[in-house]
């Protein structure tokens, strides 16, 4: 079972079918040899075991690894390459011991060490190789993937330092690196026979072969090498191992001796740095702006790096004769991040394998599909044609003649609508000319599609409405999901056991079977058992609180959670507010039918995003007050969680009571953290935005708390917005306001919340948040009528877990199996 024999080898032909294997070792021989003999460490401290007991669980998936790769070339399956530049993994050892069904034998084993399974788990470091949902989407679609047994890989980046880490010093945020890998990723297998080589700037040459055809030269280029890590991906109880791909830049040749020699040696190592550095680092941007050159190098690398690694393994399949190659490729590209792989795709089929530009494009069209994640302008990728022209000089020019020949198929469309050409040309003219990344990805793929259906109909009304007019068959909504392995089975064992008692455990890979809950919100044992487990949840979200924030969460209270990035349009700053009104509630002694509470918000902000720290600040600064403040002890809590991750995220989402997910209508695409809560029996705030419609419309009003302004009142209040008479008109929102601005919660640092009060008073503010605050608080007056009623609301946190089916990523991956991938 040497690494060796993992490789893939695209040559399945050459191996036997039934290979005689060993009897594989039980998890506890593989643990107890990893112990002794691949490990020196001295101590066997919690860290030692972890990794002798991950390696040991990685022991258990190779044979299983390796026939899936086989089976897949031999049954000549329809094959997915899933192109993102973020998987959000979180921690592997808890969910690979419950895919493989081995967390019982895995106790049993550690019993014998005197150890306890969770102390190990809590060794592992967060594989934070995303910002948030995009990425977080991406780790639950390989879940739904592996175990609905479809041939998908996902093609990724091995960042050295994943999402940053945050601190909270003095109540901002304080961002540290994060170095996931410094203790090793026993998760991950180098294979270096996949390497390939990635070109970088140069120039292009063209000259005439014989045969009269021209051929384009790409020289002197810089060139870096791509070095594949596999990691594997189980199935739920299936066999199954996919595989996630991710692609360290290395320098092609180590340094030069020479140089070095000589004494050189910062000149000798400088190419091998530069190399290196693609890798080095995520960048911690969601849904906001880029356009820094290392990020479209990044973005080249893994688009380059994986299509080549798909070209190779067909050629050595098929030969040359990529006739067949979309039927039996599809390849996904998780926003425009990967969309450089359009040209790039051309490129290797026609500078390499030196196919026409017709056919090579029919190639193209017919495998790449695009998901579209945001309607928000600035998050909407263009880069400097100057960028491309030094660094990508071939791919620019492949870029201008999809251009060129996309722009005649417009111009045959709107015959005479010059501005049409403009409107829709992958190139946006100006004083810096832009390439218009979504445009390029929308004229190459056969499907694009949104997140939500909201989403879905505001992408091809507004946003892409001409590409719409122009090819409506493209155009689908595939609803977002999550995976009920990780985010009910695995994170919330007892509400899982509970559920299972009663309907059996086929809800783990069919959830809609979760409907049948809804015939026991009368049942006064079962309706008992589920406040207990809800309760013994709460406890441990209290204890990470206690441990994290140092504040002190009362069981008792209800708990209100807002976890995601933090971000304007998802209104953070509302649920402030609204904290510091029940404040004054409190301390104005107009306590009379409130319920005590404790709120909890967590999220980063990304590094150069101002207002978002900002709002950080004041979330902390709030909480002070409120936590320092004894009158407030029995009534309200507050704290602000600092590094939310994955790993945080199994622990909140089974002890919340309440999820707020309170974005300006139109502006959340769908959100998935929405999908995590409800599953596990939170009741909803909510928003008409992204997912939440559709959440709504499975579990009913009665279930859900719903305010605010729709998407069509949002766009209609534009232009003639004045936040000051909803202020006005809003006896609490003058009082919160006049609180904020007194400097209550600034006193050692006067002025510091000015443009939080700027942004809230403003005709333009965007995101609207006095226009709903009234709405919000009423609909807070109402959850604190239903949580009084504690049979009541545990009925409606059972319909909730109960309607959450349709949010199951395997229901989304299906959807994508069948309308896009057509991989059944
Ligand atoms: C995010 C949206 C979320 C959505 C996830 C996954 C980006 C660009 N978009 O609403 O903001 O749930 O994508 O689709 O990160």
């Amino acid at each position: 079972r040497s690494q060796g024999q993992q490789s893939t080898v695209a040559s399945p032909a050459k191996m036997p079918a039934h290979e005689p294997c060993e009897p594989c070792d039980s998890l506890k021989a593989a643990f107890a040899r990893q112990l002794r003999y691949d490990l020196c460490w001295d101590e066997q401290n919690s860290e030692a075991m972890f990794h002798a007991l991950a390696l040991s669980v990685k022991e258990q998936l190779l044979d299983n690894w390796r026939d899936t790769r086989r089976q897949d070339l031999q049954q000549h399956k329809k094959h997915v390459a899933y192109l993102s530049l973020e998987f959000l993994m979180g921690r592997t050892l808890g969910n690979a011991l419950l895919n493989l069904e081995l967390t019982d034998e895995c106790r049993t084993v550690l019993q014998e060490y005197a150890v306890r399974l969770e102390t190990l788990e809590q060794q592992e470091h967060d594989a934070g190789l995303g910002n948030g949902g995009l990425g977080r989407l991406a780790a639950c679609f390989l879940d739904s993937c592996a175990t609905l047994g479809l041939a998908v890989t996902g093609y990724g980046i091995r960042y050295e330092y994943g999402m940053f880490l945050q601190k909270i010093v003095d109540g901002y945020q304080v961002e540290q690196p994060d170095r996931w890998l410094r203790d090793g990723n026993p998760w991950e297998v180098r294979v270096p026979q996949h390497n390939v080589t990635v070109h970088f700037g140069g120039r292009t040459q063209s000259y005439v072969d014989l045969r009269g055809r021209c051929h384009i030269l790409w020289l002197d280029t810089q060139d870096v090498l791509a070095v594949a890590y596999d990691v594997p991906v189980p199935g739920y109880r299936n066999g199954r191992v996919n595989t996630l791909r991710l692609w360290k830049a290395e320098a092609t040749n180590e340094f030069d001796l020479a140089e070095f020699n000589q004494g050189d040696y910062t000149e000798a190592v400088a190419a091998k740095n530069q190399a290196e550095q693609i890798t080095m680092v995520l960048y911690p941007n969601d849904s906001s702006e880029n356009g820094k050159e290392l990020r479209l190098r990044q973005q080249y690398f893994l688009s380059s790096a994986s299509l080549q690694d798909l070209l190779r393994n067909w050629v050595q399949l098929h030969g040359m004769d990529f006739t067949e190659f979309p039927k039996f490729n599809a390849i996904q590209l998780n926003d425009t991040h990967p969309a450089i792989a359009v040209p790039e795709l051309m490129r290797l089929l026609v500078d390499v394998y030196e196919l026409e530009w017709e056919p090579a494009w029919q190639i193209v069209s017919r495998c790449l599909a695009y998901t579209n994640h945001t309607l928000l302008p600035e998050a909407l990728e263009r880069w400097p044609v100057r960028m491309f022209a030094h660094m990508l000089p071939r791919i620019l020019e492949i870029v201008y003649e999809i251009n060129a020949r996309y722009l005649d198929e417009v111009a045959h469309r709107w015959p005479g609508n010059v501005s049409k050409l403009r409107d829709m040309s992958i190139i946006e003219e100006g004083p810096e000319p832009h390439i218009r990344m979504a445009y390029l990805a929308i004229v190459a793929s056969f499907s694009v599609n949104g997140v939500a259906a909201l989403h879905t109909q505001l992408l091809t009304s507004g946003l892409f409405h001409n590409f719409h007019e122009l090819w409506p068959h493209k155009f689908n909504n595939r609803t977002n999901g999550v995976t009920p392995r990780r985010w009910l089975a695995y994170c919330n064992p007892a509400l899982a056991q509970l559920i299972s008692s009663r309907l059996g455990h086929d809800w783990v890979t069919d959830l809609s079977k979760l409907s049948a809950l809804n015939a026991y919100t009368q049942d006064h044992a079962f309706v008992e058992e589920w406040r207990r487990v809800k309760q013994h949840n709460k406890q441990k979200l209290a204890t990470l609180v206690a441990e994290r924030c140092r504040v002190e969460f009362d069981t008792g209270m209800l708990f209100d959670v807002q976890v995601k990035r933090i971000h304007e349009y998802k209104r953070q700053l509302l649920n402030i507010l609204h904290v510091i009104h029940l404040y004054q509630r409190v301390l104005t002694g107009d306590t009379h039918g409130m319920q005590p509470r404790c709120v909890l918000i967590g999220g980063k902000a990304a590094p150069g995003y101002a207002m978002a720290k900002l709002i950080i600040k004041l979330a902390n600064n709030v909480a002070h007050m409120i936590n320092s403040d004894h009158r407030a002890k029995p009534w309200l809590r507050f704290a602000f969680l600092p590094d939310y991750n994955v790993s945080a995220m199994e622990t909140i989402c089974p002890g919340t009571d309440l999820s707020e997910q309170i974005s300006t209508a139109g502006k959340e695409a769908s959100g998935t953290g929405n999908m995590k809560f409800m599953m596990n029996g939170a009741l909803t705030l909510g928003t008409l935005d992204g997912a939440n419609i559709e959440m709504l419309e499975e579990v009913g009003e009665d279930n859900f708390f719903l305010f605010g302004l729709n998407a069509p009142s949002v766009e209609e209040l534009k232009g003639h917005y004045r936040p000051w008479e909803y202020i006005a008109a809003s006896e609490a929102l003058t009082g919160v306001m006049a609180l904020l601005k007194s400097g209550h919660f600034n006193l050692q640092e006067p002025e510091i919340f000015a443009p939080i009060v700027a942004a809230i008073e403003s005709p333009t503010d965007p995101w609207m948040l006095a226009a709903d605050f009234e709405s919000l608080r009423l609909a807070q007056l109402e959850v604190a009528k239903a949580y009084q009623d504690w049979q009541r609301w545990t009925a409606m946190s059972i319909r909730n877990t109960a309607a959450s089916g349709r949010f199951s990523s395997d229901v989304t991956i299906a959807g994508y199996r069948d309308h896009i991938w057509k991989a059944r």
